[in-house]
Formats: C-alpha cells, sequence, structure tokens
C-alpha cells in the first residue's frame, strides 16, 4: 500500500480536504482529512465515494481531431492555427473561450493570461456566470470588490443562522452539519428562506417558504422593521457606510409586515418571529446561494442581503457576515485570476489605469481593453456568427445554458469547437472539432480556493493515463504555438504548477498598494517566491485575514455602499403556462453526471430525473406518482417522472440538472429555461420560468440490466441509464410492440416467459452461467424489484430461476436508497422504525446502522421519521 496523499474534493465549494490512499492503479481509499479546517475530516455521501468515480470507463484519452485518434502535435498545431487565422481574418473579438470552476487556479491563470493579454480580447468566460456572478456584482458594488467576508468559524460563533436560497442539507453537506453542531452545542438558531420546504429544513427552528423571487421584499421589510425598532447600528453607519439620497425615507415607505407578508406570500406571524431572531441575535450570518443568485434580479437580491448587514454592522465582527457560499470546488481561484470577462485579473477591473499594470506585468502585446462577452451573450454571438471559433474546458455547455437547444444550434453553428473534458462523450464534445484529453481529479496537481477564501493543495495520486495532460499544459502549448515569430514564447514558459501559482500571486501583489487607488484585499505576496518543495508541502489557508474587521472597504472612499434596490414586479401565472418551475440539484449527482453517474451507490438515491408536484396541482392535473410527465416552457418541453411533494408551493414545480442524453431520453431541464439574465452579472434567471404539466401516456413500462459499462441506446420513448454494481439499470416505458427493446440484450443463451393476458414479456440471456443481460416489461400488471436481479450480475451460476426475479431467501425490495454509505433503502428504514418504535435519528442509526457514517442522509431520516410517525397516527384514527 501506497502512503496517503492530502488532497481536496472534486466537487463542491466547502472544500474538503481528503487522505487518499492508493490500494491499486486506479483503486483508492477515501478518508476525510482531519487536519484539514474546513472539514476536520467529515465527508458528505458524494466525498465517501470519489474512490467509485476514478476508474477508466468513458474517459478521452487521447486527442481526437473528429473521430480520429491524432499525435498531441498535430492536435495542438490544429487548434493553434485555425484560433491564429480566425483572429488574423476576423479580429480578436471573433474567438472565444468557455471555461469553469472545476479548473485549478493555475489552468485558470494560463487561460485568462491568454486571452485578455496576448489575443487582446475578453470573450473568457465561465460557468461561474451561471453560478456566482450576482454575488460577485453585489460585493464589488457594495464593498467595492468581490470578498467573501465570511469563514465557516463564524458559523461556529453565529447564534443566528439564516439559509437564503440555499439547499444546505445536500448542496453543503459538511457545512451544514457544521451549522447543526452549532445548533447541538450552543443553541444557534437556523432560518432557512425557500419556496420549498427541502431537507435543509428538517434541522431549522423556522423556515419561510415564500413566493419565488420576492427576497428583495422581504429583506427590505426586515430593514423596515429593524429602523422601526431602532436596531440599526448609527455608530458604524456614520463611519463607514455611504448612503443613498433618501434610502431611509424609501425603505420606510411600503415596507412595513403585512404588505411584506402579502408579497412574499407568507403568514405574518411567522415573518415576524424571523424580523425578532435577526433583532436578538447580533450575531448572524446569511449565508446565501442559487436562490438568491439565479434570479433575473440577483445582484439587487444579494444587495438587499448585504444592505441589513451593513446597516445592523453584522461583518467584519466574529459570527457576522453575509455569506455567499460558492457552488464549485474552485468556483472562488476562477475568481481571484480574474476567469470572468466582466473582470481583467487578480480583483482588478478594465479601468485604463489597471489595463495598463496588467499589460505591463504580463509584457502582454495585446491587452483587451474592454469585458468581453458574458456566457449567455457569447453563445447567442456563436449563434449569430459572431464569434468564429470556441474553446470549452471543464463544462458541459450543451446541457447546463438556458436554452440549451439554442446552445446546440449554435454549438452545431460554429465552424470551430475544442473541448477539454475529461470524458470522452458528453452532449458537449458531441459537437466537438477536436477533443482534448485532460487530467481528471486525482491526477490534477494545483490550487483551489473553497467558499471561505481557503486555498488548498489538489495533489495526484494516480499517474496520468492514456495521453491525458493538464489544463495549462494544453493551454500554454496553444499559446506557445499561436505566439510563434510574435515572442510570446517566454510568457507561456511554464513547467510546472508552480511556476504559475508563484506569478499568480506576485500578479496580486504587483502595485497593490493605496498610492495606485483603493488597495485589493487579495494580495498573495508571500506566495510570490515560494520554493517548488513549499509548493507541495503547502497547507491550507485563507487569505485576506477578516475582511473589513477595520471598517475599511475597498472602495475608494474606503465606505461600504448601501444601494437602493426595489422588489421585481412579480407577474401572475400566464393562461398557457400556469405553473413555475424552480430548478436545482440532487443530494447524490453532481451537474451533468459524468463523474457521480459512475458510482453505481450514488445512482441510487434518486434514480431517474422526477419532477416534483404539489399534490392539489397533481390531482387537477390527473397525475399519479410515478406517472411521466411533459413539462413545457417557452423554450422548450422534456420529461420527467412525477413525484407528489407536498413540500412544494402550490402551482410551483422543481426538476433536477443532472440529466443529459447521455443518460436519460428525457429529463433534460437546460432545454427549459429561458436566456433571461439579471442586468448587472448577466447571471440566468434559472430558478424561475413559466411552465405547463402534462400527463405523457405509454402503452408498457419495464426495465433493462445490462452488463458492463457500454451505453445502449434503448429505442423507446422513456430510457434512464445509471450505473448499477457490475452493469447499468435502465427503466423504460414506450408504445408499440416492445420486442424491438430485445435487440439491446447481447447473444448468449436465451430464456423467456410470456403472460399474454398481463402482457408480461421476461427475457434474460446468460453467458458462461452468468447473467448478460434481462428484460422486464409488462403492460398492466406490477415489476418485480431490481435490487435482486442486478446482484445476479456479479453472481455465478445463474439458471432459468432468474425470471422469477428472486431467490431463496431473498430479501423483500429496500426502495430508493438513502444512506448511501451502508446501503439502506427507504423500505427498510420505515420498517425498522415501525417494528421497534424508534424515536430519534440516533436511535435509527442504533438500529441499523443508517446515517452514522458520512450523515449526508441524517435530515431525510428526520423527515421519514415524522412521516412514519404521522401515518401511523393516521392509521390509528
Ligand atoms: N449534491 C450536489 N451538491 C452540489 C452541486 C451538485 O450538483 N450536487 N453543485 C454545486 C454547485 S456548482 C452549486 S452552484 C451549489 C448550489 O447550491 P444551492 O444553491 O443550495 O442549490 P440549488 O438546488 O440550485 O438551489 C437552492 C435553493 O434555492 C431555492 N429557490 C428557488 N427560488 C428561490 C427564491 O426565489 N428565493 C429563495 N430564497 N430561494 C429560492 C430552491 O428551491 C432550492 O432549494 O451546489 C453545489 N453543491
Ligand atoms: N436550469 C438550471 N441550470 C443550471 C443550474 C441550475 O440550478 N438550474 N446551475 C448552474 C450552475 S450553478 C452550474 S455551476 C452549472 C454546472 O454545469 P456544468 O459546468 O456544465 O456541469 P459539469 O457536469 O460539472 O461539467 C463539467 C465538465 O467538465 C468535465 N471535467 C471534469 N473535470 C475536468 C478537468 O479537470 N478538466 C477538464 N477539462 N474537464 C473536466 C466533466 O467531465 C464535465 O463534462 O450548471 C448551471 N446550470
Ligand atoms: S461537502 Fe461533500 S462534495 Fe462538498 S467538498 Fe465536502 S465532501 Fe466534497
Ligand atoms: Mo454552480
Amino acid at each position: 500500500m501506497r502512503a496517503a496523499v492530502r488532497t481536496t474534493c472534486a466537487y463542491c465549494g466547502v472544500g474538503c480536504g481528503i487522505s487518499a490512499t492508493p490500494t491499486g492503479e486506479r483503486e483508492v481509499t477515501i478518508r476525510g482529512d482531519e487536519a484539514h479546517p474546513a472539514n476536520a475530516g467529515r465527508l458528505c455521501s458524494k466525498g465517501t465515494h470519489l474512490g467509485e468515480t476514478v476508474g477508466l470507463a468513458g474517459r478521452l484519452l487521447h486527442p481526437m481531431i473528429g473521430e480520429r485518434r491524432v499525435k498531441w502535435d498535430k492536435a495542438l498545431d490544429l487548434v493553434a492555427k485555425r484560433f491564429r487565422d480566425t483572429i488574423a481574418r476576423h479580429g480578436p473579438d471573433s474567438v472565444a473561450f468557455y471555461v469553469s470552476g472545476q479548473l485549478l487556479t493555475e489552468d485558470y491563470y494560463v487561460a485568462n493570461k491568454l486571452m485578455k493579454g496576448f489575443i487582446g480580447s475578453a470573450n473568457i468566460d465561465t460557468n461561474s456566470r451561471l453560478c456566482m456572478s450576482s454575488a460577485v456584482a453585489g460585493h464589488n458594488r457594495a464593498f467595492g470588490e468581490d470578498v467573501v467576508p465570511a469563514s465557516y468559524e463564524d458559523l461556529d460563533k453565529a447564534d443566528l443562522v439564516v439559509l437564503v436560497g440555499s439547499n444546505t442539507a445536500w448542496c453543503h453537506p459538511v457545512v451544514y452539519q457544521r451549522i447543526q453542531a452549532a445548533r447541538a452545542e450552543r443553541g444557534t438558531k437556523l432560518v432557512v428562506i425557500d419556496p420549498r420546504r427541502t431537507e435543509t429544513c428538517e434541522g431549522a427552528d423556522l423556515h419561510l417558504p415564500l413566493r419565488p423571487g420576492s427576497d428583495v421584499a422581504l429583506m427590505n421589510g426586515l430593514l423596515a422593521w429593524l429602523a422601526e425598532q431602532g436596531m440599526v447600528d448609527k455608530a458604524f453607519m456614520e463611519s463607514h457606510v455611504e448612503v443613498p439620497e433618501g434610502f431611509w425615507e424609501y425603505i420606510a415607505a411600503g415596507h412595513d409586515l403585512w404588505t411584506t407578508a402579502k408579497t412574499c406570500d407568507l403568514n405574518p406571524a411567522l415573518l415576524l418571529r424571523f424580523y425578532e431572531l435577526f433583532a436578538e441575535n447580533p450575531r448572524t450570518v446569511t449565508m446565501f446561494s442559487q436562490g438568491i443568485n439565479q434570479s433575473i434580479r440577483g445582484t439587487d437580491q444579494v444587495n438587499a442581503i448585504i444592505n441589513v448587514h451593513l446597516a445592523t454592522g453584522r461583518i467584519g465582527q466574529p459570527g457576522a457576515a453575509p455569506f455567499s457560499i460558492t457552488g464549485q470546488p474552485n468556483a472562488m481561484g476562477g475568481r481571484e485570476v480574474g476567469g470572468l470577462a466582466s473582470t481583467l485579473a487578480a480583483h482588478m477591473d478594465f479601468a485604463p489605469g489597471n489595463v495598463a499594470r496588467v499589460g505591463r506585468f504580463w509584457a502582454a502585446p495585446t491587452m483587451a481593453t474592454k469585458p468581453g462577452l458574458k456566457a449567455v451573450d457569447m453563445f447567442r454571438a456563436i449563434g449569430e456568427g459572431r464569434i468564429k471559433a470556441l474553446w470549452v474546458m471543464a463544462t458541459n455547455p450543451a446541457v447546463s445554458l438556458p436554452d440549451a437547444g439554442n446552445v446546440r444550434a449554435a454549438l452545431e453553428k460554429c465552424p470551430f469547437v475544442v473541448v477539454s473534458d475529461v470524458i470522452a462523450n458528453t452532449d458537449t464534445t458531441a459537437y466537438a472539432d477536436v477533443r482534448f484529453p485532460a487530467a481528471a481529479w486525482g491526477e490534477k496537481d494545483g490550487t483551489v480556493t473553497n467558499s471561505e477564501r481557503m486555498i488548498s493543495r489538489q495533489r495526484p495520486f494516480m499517474a496520468l493515463p492514456g495521453e491525458a495532460k493538464p489544463d495549462w499544459w494544453i493551454v500554454k502549448e496553444v499559446a506557445r504555438r499561436m505566439g510563434q515569430g510574435q515572442g510570446w514564447g517566454s510568457a507561456f514558459a511554464y513547467d510546472t504548477p508552480a511556476d504559475i501559482w508563484r506569478e499568480h500571486a506576485r500578479l496580486t501583489a504587483y502595485q497593490n498598494e493605496s498610492r495606485y487607488g483603493a488597495a485589493r484585499v487579495l494580495n498573495l505576496a508571500a506566495c510570490a517566491a515560494i520554493g517548488n518543495p513549499a509548493y507541495d508541502a503547502m497547507e491550507p489557508f485563507r487569505w485576506g485575514g477578516t475582511p473589513f474587521a477595520d471598517g475599511v472597504f475597498s472602495t475608494p472612499s474606503g465606505r461600504a455602499r448601501m444601494l437602493k434596490v426595489g422588489q421585481m414586479d412579480l407577474q401572475a401565472p400566464l393562461a398557457d403556462w400556469p405553473l413555475t418551475l424552480n430548478t436545482g440539484r440532487y443530494r447524490d449527482q453532481w451537474h451533468t453526471m459524468t463523474r457521480t453517474g459512475l458510482a453505481p451507490k450514488l445512482a441510487r438515491h434518486r434514480e431517474e430525473p422526477m419532477v416534483e408536484v404539489h399534490p392539489a396541482d397533481a390531482a387537477a392535473l390527473e397525475l399519479k406518482e410515478g406517472d411521466l410527465a411533459r413539462v413545457s416552457t417557452p423554450r422548450g418541453n422534456s420529461t420527467f417522472r412525477v413525484m407528489l411533494s407536498d413540500g412544494q408551493r402550490p402551482g410551483e414545480i422543481f426538476t433536477p440538472i443532472h440529466w443529459t442524453d447521455q443518460t436519460s431520453t428525457g429529463g433534460r431541464t437546460g432545454v427549459l429555461a429561458r436566456p433571461l439574465v439579471d442586468p448587472h452579472s448577466g447571471q440566468p434567471g434559472f430558478k424561475s420560468t413559466p411552465a405547463a404539466l402534462a400527463r405523457v401516456e405509454t402503452e408498457w413500462k419495464g426495465f433493462l440490466i445490462l452488463r458492463g459499462d457500454e451505453p445502449a441506446r434503448v429505442p423507446c420513448m422513456w430510457a434512464t441509464r445509471i450505473a448499477v454494481t457490475g452493469g447499468a439499470l435502465y427503466e423504460i416505458a414506450g408504445n408499440g410492440d416492445p420486442a424491438r427493446i430485445e435487440a439491446c440484450l447481447p447473444k448468449g443463451e436465451r430464456i423467456e416467459a410470456v403472460d399474454p393476458a398481463r402482457g408480461t414479456r421476461r427475457v434474460a440471456v446468460i453467458v458462461e452461467g452468468r447473467l448478460a443481460g434481462v428484460l422486464f416489461v409488462t403492460r398492466s400488471g406490477l415489476l418485480p424489484s431490481r435490487d435482486w436481479l442486478i446482484g445476479q450480475l456479479t453472481a455465478q451460476g445463474v439458471g432459468a430461476a432468474v425470471l422469477a426475479a428472486r431467490g431463496p431467501g431473498s430479501q423483500p425490495d429496500k426502495g430508493a436508497t438513502i444512506c448511501v454509505c451502508f446501503d439502506i433503502g427507504l423500505n427498510q428504514i420505515v420498517a425498522a422504525i415501525r417494528e421497534q418504535a424508534l424515536v430519534d435519528v440516533p436511535a435509527i442509526g442504533k438500529a441499523i446502522g443508517a446515517g452514522t457514517n458520512c450523515g449526508s442522509c441524517r435530515p431525510a431520516l428526520a423527515r421519514i421519521l415524522t412521516q412514519t410517525h404521522e401515518e401511523a397516527l393516521d392509521a390509528a384514527e
């Protein structure tokens, strides 16, 4: 066994430290790093199961031109030539990079430098545009710099944590556990502000199920009430905050409790309880994410939150801060190097002094002098033919951008598309002229910055497979080729990530003093001369100390700014689109599933893409649990499995963002959202789209289980695929003769059973005593549990009994997996609660183990307990 390598999780912005011990060439044991301050050894379900995702299934291992495998030199030369020619003919703004918060800081830095300093355009934007850009714009407006003035330690010290538009229990589980620990240890109060009753609400003192998009009204209402109670910190405001003309008159008018409750569609007593909690607890952290950012008024929503913190002086103090929690592992690193089209580099914008300074530092021949196109505009420009060469790195825009149907049309039309990815076939690589095989997590080497500005190392513990190369290497090789004969060579002469890191650190410190204008908090001077061994051994550290602790902000006056922000008009439902579509994440999947989709254990929590519907809406539409239904919006439509949920507000439905053409014939949320964006940040309003819902009838339903990891195209209306141990499970439904599905089965010994009365057809294929594939279809009957059959994929001596779908002593259906670590399903948990009269979450843990490892399922266990007890009471009545 090799020594453990300390690295950082591949997924969310919590940035948990991981201790990875390789146990084979592509095998690793994953544990939480107890010495990492972000998680102190804890990991959530996704981090815990990273080991299941490091195999080579589906990996892109060689440079490809079209479907042809080529040498690196050939692919790099072609990309350099096509970009150079396009620029020569149509100018620098005719090319673009679309990058990602899943790049390392070093990768990001090189891509940004190439575009903004050498190509001379700022057409480099990142998927962080879809994620954090409203927070960035809000920070810049309020503080004069994009600084998150909070850390996880503030969560330990706060007396009140307010989660706004954040499903923390699922999306930042380790932070959620930290909040729950603070509740248990010191009675911290927790308020959740979200239109849906998510699992995050299970451990909260108060849930405000507000009308979507009414957050500005809520925050302004809070501010008006605080002002009325004399709770404004006048001394702090006078010394440290600029208040716009007429601000308090504006807040005082029309923001009383009753009007606010009406706008937000909230019970006034509930709202007042929140106001009182806020008043009682000066140590408040307000943590927000996509429910705030992903709105066409996202920036105003961010500033409405910051206003409240400035007015009460709850900033720069222990346990008091507005806290924008980031999504991706390196969303923050991208912001630090300037990877957004609207920023230049190192927290500098495009002011002429900054352009000149960065140009000097880079010795850049052709500096970009103005912001470039933001993601949605960039893809519009591609569709309109204004951008003619595009390079996509570490993101899947054919799935994740709004109006994804038109994004695909744009990619199709674009004369030259390059994609750097770790996976060979994604919805986006389908449009690539050139594919570059990038190094993946576990192979990559560099740094990431988490939500609280903590920089940590990602370290490799596996060799690069095939011909894969780090993203920074690919970019600098293209840069060197593009610059041939123009003297750019020395600007991209990096040998190691440490070379890039030092340069980035030097740039953050370069002329970063108040005599050059307001000094920037981001200053990594201490790292500017770090040696290679020290870089390798670098411990996690947070930059910026406690920002704004001295009340000095990064604006020219040194004062923070309050902004007069108003509630947007909330539209009444439209006749053709009577519902509102909200979109977001599942607990055990990451984005477009290229990674989490490889882990059988993570697949069983939610096996299919579902549309969550309030029971009253479902009744009106004659929809039952488990039906298929089509969600349509002005931009497109897609099919989902119906899931009834009284945690939805009536009139609102929710779909997940994870499914793609690789994993399902339906369930694509990206095609539904409109390309409408916030005017300041350009961030799309993903959380609110007018929609309609209708049942989709199918004549039969069934499932298909296939051994091996080669994906099959199943010719029917509905087919979704998940990884299972030893193969894949497809849930299917359709019309016409289901016999055609048998074409998906492999060749081998075939056994079948047909029941014409129920229209049931069961076919199994056995190869050398092992199950190779099985198809179950029924028109009116029930389908058996898949669990036992899946187990047969890895069993020996399988025979005709397989058609009975259960063996001697086989267990009843476990139900959807709730506890991933111990593979415990809903039905097993309900049975344990009933049979052993369990009363709380620890009791469930003691009885059957659920929730005792990573803890991600504890909120779900709490909910199952309540529901099971309620059902028992109902049954007793
Ligand atoms: N399991 C998992 N975790 C992840 C990710 C993942 O894919 N899977 N992705 C990571 C990334 S990149 C990101 S950006 C984060 C996102 O993390 P979150 O922002 O927590 O996740 P979302 O599910 O997108 O949305 C959060 C909540 O906003 C609510 N919301 C919708 N409209 C409104 C509104 O008008 N007002 C308010 N107050 N709330 C509203 C939604 O109902 C939803 O519950 O998660 C990160 N962590
Ligand atoms: N409707 C709706 N849409 C949304 C959202 C929403 O809430 N609702 N959320 C938005 C948000 S916040 C986000 S962050 C985006 C996420 O959306 P995307 O960024 O499109 O999603 P990912 O699946 O993370 O895409 C990452 C890609 O990079 C590849 N990859 C992984 N590691 C590496 C690497 O090291 N190098 C390279 N070159 N490639 C790599 C993966 O295989 C994958 O293809 O989705 C956005 N879209
Ligand atoms: S909370 Fe989970 S996904 Fe996020 S960094 Fe930690 S282990 Fe990874
Ligand atoms: Mo994100």
